[in-house]
């Protein structure tokens, strides 16, 4: 028998093994080794960026055509262009943009997956957490931590009201992943107010705690994080020239009790870049998304480039370069997995020359 035919039947024999395996849900290991483990990461899912005026349009006609009480929660879901039907904005991370109409309720619920609000448009609504309410401004980071009761309510300030947009994150693709997601409807719409408005904050946020009360819980104390003081922050910090080459002036938002990350499963960060940055680039294993707060610029992410505007959201893979430059003073809110990844060893990160 030649050489090639003994291949050819090799072969031949190989596939009948496949074959055979299939039903008992068996596969060979060896024609997928390299796939399972690349030698760097081959993220299945695409950079992109929703521009706000595109989307704009369109969540104000779902305000057109269903009430928030109907839809529980008017949102327009973020699906990263390479996971399609999977609602998932990276592998691990969910967005969306909400509307709340004035007048309207998004009804109390709550659930195992953890959720941040970044708020993008508009005065005048509060969400409430697990019995306390905050009135939600532009540019305001406000957790809703796993299993915290969670309903939003749009009743305007002084008679005067607008609609409210803000993202939602949430790690539902990893709670997902464990199958490990409950959820359950509260009895009444809007759950009952057990503090006032501002406690805390008052107790958490202001780099003290309170002596007796012990917070317990994955997640922060302080569920609104102002976008006054971190824009005030992050002015402080410019004007004394701490500008670094890759990020501009970025600061993490932490859990005061232990500086970590605000939730266990999602990290966030908002960055200033002054007006003619040209960061260098940077990649990191979290995939991150990006929310505009303010000025022009454009985010070159694995050699693309995106040019973003106030409000438009983008998503940086895993792994890809990312290079950010600002035409105006830029403020960027973001988020990602990193506190997951920080905790089972996989966070990876490069700050390339150019
Ligand atoms: C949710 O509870 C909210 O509370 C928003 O505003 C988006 C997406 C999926 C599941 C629950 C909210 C959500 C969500």
């Amino acid at each position: 028998m030649n050489k090639e035919l003994a291949q050819h039947e090799l072969l031949a024999a190989r596939r009948a093994l496949y074959q055979d395996m299939q039903a008992l849900h068996l596969s060979p290991l060896w024609e997928s080794l390299h796939t399972l483990v690349p030698r760097q990461p081959t993220p299945d899912y695409e950079a992109a960026l929703w521009r706000y005026e595109d989307v704009l349009p369109h969540l104000t006609r779902a305000g057109e055509v269903i009430s928030a009480e109907e839809a529980v929660r008017r949102v327009l879901i973020l699906e990263n262009p390479g996971l399609k039907g999977s609602a998932s904005i990276t592998r691990s991370l969910y967005a969306g943009l909400q509307l709340i109409l004035p007048g309207e309720i998004a009804p109390a619920h709550r659930h195992t997956q953890s959720a941040l609000r970044f708020i993008v448009q508009g005065k005048g609504a509060y969400t409430a957490v697990d019995g306390e309410r905050t009135m939600m401004q532009p540019g305001d980071f406000i957790l809703t931590p796993a299993w915290a009761w969670h309903d939003h309510g749009n009743p305007g300030i002084d008679g005067s009201s607008e609609p409210v947009v803000w993202l939602d994150g949430l790690d539902i693709p990893t709670i997902r992943f464990f199958s490990s997601g409950f959820a359950e409807n509260g009895d009444s719409a809007s759950q009952p107010i057990a503090r006032p408005e501002g406690r805390s904050f008052a107790a958490y946020g202001n780099n003290m705690a309170p002596v007796r009360h012990q917070h317990s819980g994955a997640s922060s104390p302080i569920f609104n994080y102002p976008y006054e003081r971190s824009r005030e922050a992050l002015e402080t910090l410019r004007r004394q020239q701490e500008i670094d080459a890759w990020l501009g002036v970025k600061l993490r938002y932490v859990n005061p009790l232990n500086g970590g990350a605000p939730m266990p499963t999602i990290g966030a960060c908002m960055q200033l870049l002054p007006a003619g940055f040209r960061g260098l680039p940077h990649r990191s294993t979290d995939g991150t998304v990006y929310s505009v707060v303010e000025g022009r610029g454009t985010a070159v992410i694995g050699g693309r480039r995106f040019d973003f505007a106030p409000r438009d959201t983008f998503v940086v893979p895993s792994w890809a370069t990312l290079a950010l430059e600002a035409l105006e003073d830029a403020v960027l809110f973001s988020f990602s997995d990193r506190p997951v990844l920080e905790a089972i060893g996989q966070l990876r990160e490069e700050f390339l020359p150019e």
